[in-house]
């Protein structure tokens, strides 16, 4: 049960239409595959995508630190013992990407040994989640046409609508138009990826004020701490951090700092060891969080549902877990389906997914 070998492999796959938002856009997929060995035999994978306008890390990046710092650290390390695994890599700041696929990886190839499903370790509440789709900048109705094919074709009803654009109208004119052609009975909320100032953002949201919108997500930097606390205080709509609140300490920053009332977990920077301290703290303080997507592959999809439905309280509000519907392939030997609104969690042993070694050998960038 102990950590033999650990791979990270650059790969590329392309999105069959770019999703742009205010921090930056996406083409391809050019993340990376992360293999934990064990030294008896099984593999446990992960995905690390690289968001530099977010995290700072590139492929390149994260390709070194693992190969260079975190594989040699952990080599004939136990696969329980986390708390050694996370000391290590906490030796190295920053990195989130890179730290949180080595982490699932590991509970991956401890799943396989262990023959049980990550959801059933962690905690095992329910095997499916709601799914909400992220719709990005386009004209509207190109933003329109795409929501009414999701739901047509996937039974998705809860949208995310990307918004930061200035002026500010645009955005509250995609966000009417969403609703007028929509109806009353899908759910709506926004994300600024922290494109607005604070005035832009209150002067938004009192625009949009009778579109019944959910959640207001990093509508303005964490940096503008007066602005967020003001822009709190200014509006009925919970307001998430997300891209604010990447570890715990900035989760309790932006909590008790009153900048944010909802938190945004995302298995893509906080691995599951990481996410489930977040989840307790939140819980702990009595506020909601939403599984967010870091514009995952299906790999990291997978990881997302296997943690958002592991929990009470992840699963309570429909996850994010649609990117991958862009993109034009994938690595997974059977791809995720979302049918009927929901995507279940993968019933077999860890994360329940197996990379397909001719698909792997076709998109990797390194042979
Ligand atoms: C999101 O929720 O913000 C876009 C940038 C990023 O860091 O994550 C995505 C989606
Ligand atoms: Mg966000």
């Amino acid at each position: 049960m102990k950590i033999a070998r650990i791979e990270a492999i650059p790969f590329a796959i392309p999105y069959t239409k770019p999703l742009r938002f205010a921090s930056g856009e996406v083409h391809t997929a050019d993340h990376v595959l992360i293999r934990v060995h064990s030294d008896d035999g099984r593999i446990g994978v992960a995905e690390a995508p690289p968001r530099p306008y977010t995290y700072g890390e590139t492929q390149e990046s994260i390709v070194a630190v693992i190969e260079k710092i975190f594989a040699p650290e952990l080599i004939g390390v136990s696969l329980l013992e986390r708390e050694v695994v996370h000391a290590r890599m906490d030796r190295t700041i920053g990195n989130p990407t890179a730290k949180a696929a080595v982490d699932m990886a590991i509970w991956d190839v401890l799943g396989r040994t262990l023959d049980v499903s990550v959801t059933q370790l962690l905690g095992g509440f329910t095997d499916r989640m709601r799914v909400s789709h992220m719709v990005g900048f386009a004209p509207d109705d190109v933003m329109v046409a795409e929501a009414q094919r999701v739901r047509d074709t996937h039974g998705i009803t809860v949208f995310k609508v990307k918004v930061g654009r200035r002026p500010v109208d645009l955005d509250v004119g995609a966000c009417r138009a969403l609703r007028t052609a929509l109806g009353p009975d899908v759910e709506l909320y926004v994300d600024g990826n922290r494109g607005w100032t604070p005035s832009e953002a209150a002067r938004a949201l009192r625009a949009m004020d009778d579109l019944d919108l959910t959640l207001a997500e990093e509508l303005c930097p964490a940096d503008d701490v007066l602005g967020r606390r003001w822009l709190v205080s200014q509006t009925t709509v919970p307001t998430v951090a997300d891209e604010s609140a990447t570890t715990p300490g900035e989760v309790t920053r932006e909590l008790l700092g009153g900048s944010a009332t909802m938190i945004s977990i995302k298995t893509a920077r906080t691995g599951f060891s990481t996410s489930q301290r977040i989840l307790h703290q939140c819980e702990g303080m009595g506020v909601e969080v939403v599984m967010g997507n870091q514009i995952d592959g299906q790999l990291g999809t997978a990881c997302s549902v296997a943690f958002g439905a592991a929990h009470r309280l992840t699963s309570r509000r429909a996850g994010e877990l649609s990117n991958f519907l862009d993109m034009r392939d994938d690595l997974l030997t059977e791809p995720l389906e979302i049918s009927g609104g929901e995507l279940a969690v993968r019933p077999g042993p860890g994360i329940g997914v197996d990379v397909d070694p001719d698909k792997l050998a076709h998109y990797r960038l390194d042979q």
